[in-house]
């Protein structure tokens, strides 16, 4: 329960703070519970205002691959700290960063550094609508893509999360222009993408959803996307915000082997810190002022202690079995979830895994779409959500985001986590019976 001073903090945020959060999901409205206000971060752990530690599968919505606090990362943000924190000029350290992001990502021949994905998601879309001259942009139900007007249609995240049919707010003439169709459904896909009518400047794509839970593309999916935006003339969109930098140095692009026309990035290269990035080909990037005419533009874009973040983080991932140790973690304690749904929840679970980001939907399954996440049993999963809080595992707040294992976390700390998943499975069990 939260108790404390979370409850005192969390009174007075909701007289300041539109529900109390600056992130509509962190107020865990959805799985029937104040939200705890945390302190600090360790490591695999989170520590409440309340001296209360959780083992965190959040990752703080997936930034945090390392763990928190990662001496690595803390100690070049702390020399940075001592050379100021803006200057509003260029500084060698987004040289150096984006060095590294265009040798990770060869589909990445030039960057711009934002300051969150949204923003790199909305420059991406303008980008393409300014190359090609055309207006549409095609999304899939279910997909989020930041707060950008033009991606509040049918979103994933914290828009099914609360049930917000689109967003008001959004004037008529900008939904319009945003096309959403089915994820993995490839017959309405070619149809899309095939109709005269339609002025199609891009297609936007989590190449793993994770905003209506994890989705992995279908056998073809990205491969027939590719193939048809190529022939059309559309712009390409890989939205690796969430898969950058998780599912490998090459992201999703590169676990897939797909080449997007343009990239989006985030959580990751900021190693936690506010930092969102695009980028592509030259033909592409070099339309972007200054060096072309589409407008693009950030106080605090390349902010220099998010760079040293980014850096550090971004050259820790590339320790030679840094993914490796990951997918073994990651796949061991999958094995584990699915074993005990398998005893306690028979045919009541569908685990869906990539890397080391997956989901447990609360239904039959298999999910591989929004349609089918829908299914899933909301009001079981906000009760899973709470007992594992109780018994001091932070995971998403919501049926509908990932959960993430990070190189912190110990084989020791993933048994406990699956001693505490039997215990919750349990409960669940029994609440069915005498349901
Ligand atoms: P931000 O503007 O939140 O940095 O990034 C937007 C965004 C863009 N693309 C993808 C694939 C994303 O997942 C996101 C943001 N993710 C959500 C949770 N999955 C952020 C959590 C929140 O809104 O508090």
């Amino acid at each position: 329960m939260v108790t404390g001073k979370s409850k005192a903090l969390f009174q007075k945020a909701r007289n300041l703070i539109p529900g109390g959060v600056n992130s509509p999901v962190r107020a865990c409205k959805s799985v029937g519970c104040d939200p705890v206000f945390i302190e600090r971060a360790e490591g695999s752990r989170l520590y409440d205002v309340d001296g209360n530690a959780y083992l965190d599968f959040l990752s703080s919505w997936g930034p945090m691959i390392l763990g928190h606090n990662h001496p690595a990362v803390t100690e070049a943000v702390r020399q940075a700290l001592g050379r100021g924190t803006s200057y509003g000029a260029p500084t060698p350290g987004e040289v150096e960063l984006a060095e590294l992001v265009v040798a990770a990502l060869p589909s990445m021949a030039k960057v711009r550094f934002v300051s969150s994905g949204t923003e790199a998601t909305m420059s991406a879309v303008r980008l393409a609508r300014g190359f090609t001259g055309r207006k549409v942009v095609v999304k899939f139900d279910g997909c989020y893509h930041g707060h950008g007007d033009t991606f509040l249609v049918k979103a994933g995240s914290g828009v099914v999360t609360l049930g917000i049919p689109g967003s008001p707010g959004v004037p008529e003439d900008i939904v319009r222009n945003t096309v959403s169709i089915p994820y993995n459904d490839l017959p309405t896909l070619e149809k899309t993408l095939r109709d005269g009518n339609l002025d199609i400047a891009c297609v936007i794509v989590e190449p793993v959803a994770g905003n209506m839970g994890v989705i992995p593309p279908a056998p073809g999916f990205l491969g027939q996307l590719r193939a048809l935006t190529a022939e059309l003339g559309i712009v390409l969109i890989f939205d690796e915000v969430i898969t950058g930098f998780r599912l490998g140095l090459g992201g999703a692009q590169g676990r897939f082997g797909i080449t997007p026309d343009l990239t989006c990035l985030g959580k990751i290269i900021g190693g936690g810190l506010p930092v969102g990035a695009y980028g592509g080909k030259r033909e592409l990037m070099d339309l972007i002022a200054p060096e072309g005419p589409i407008y693009q533009a950030g106080t605090l874009s390349g902010n220099p202690l998010a760079m040293t973040a980014g850096i550090a983080t971004v050259k820790a991932l590339q320790a030679p079995d840094f993914y490796d140790e990951l997918e073994a973690k990651a796949a061991f304690f999958a094995a584990g979830l699915n074993s005990l749904s398998e005893q306690y929840l028979p045919g009541a679970v569908a685990l869906n895994r990539v890397g080391s980001m997956m989901t447990p939907f609360f239904t039959t399954g298999p999910v591989t779409d929004f349609t089918s996440a829908t299914t899933a049993d909301t009001v079981r999963y906000a009760a899973y959500w709470r007992e594992m809080l109780e018994q001091g595992v932070y995971l998403a707040p919501s049926q509908f985001e990932a959960a993430f294992v990070s190189a912190a976390h110990t084989r020791q700390e993933l048994e406990a986590t699956l001693e505490k998943t039997e215990s919750a499975f349990k409960k669940l069990a029994k609440q069915q019976k005498t349901r």
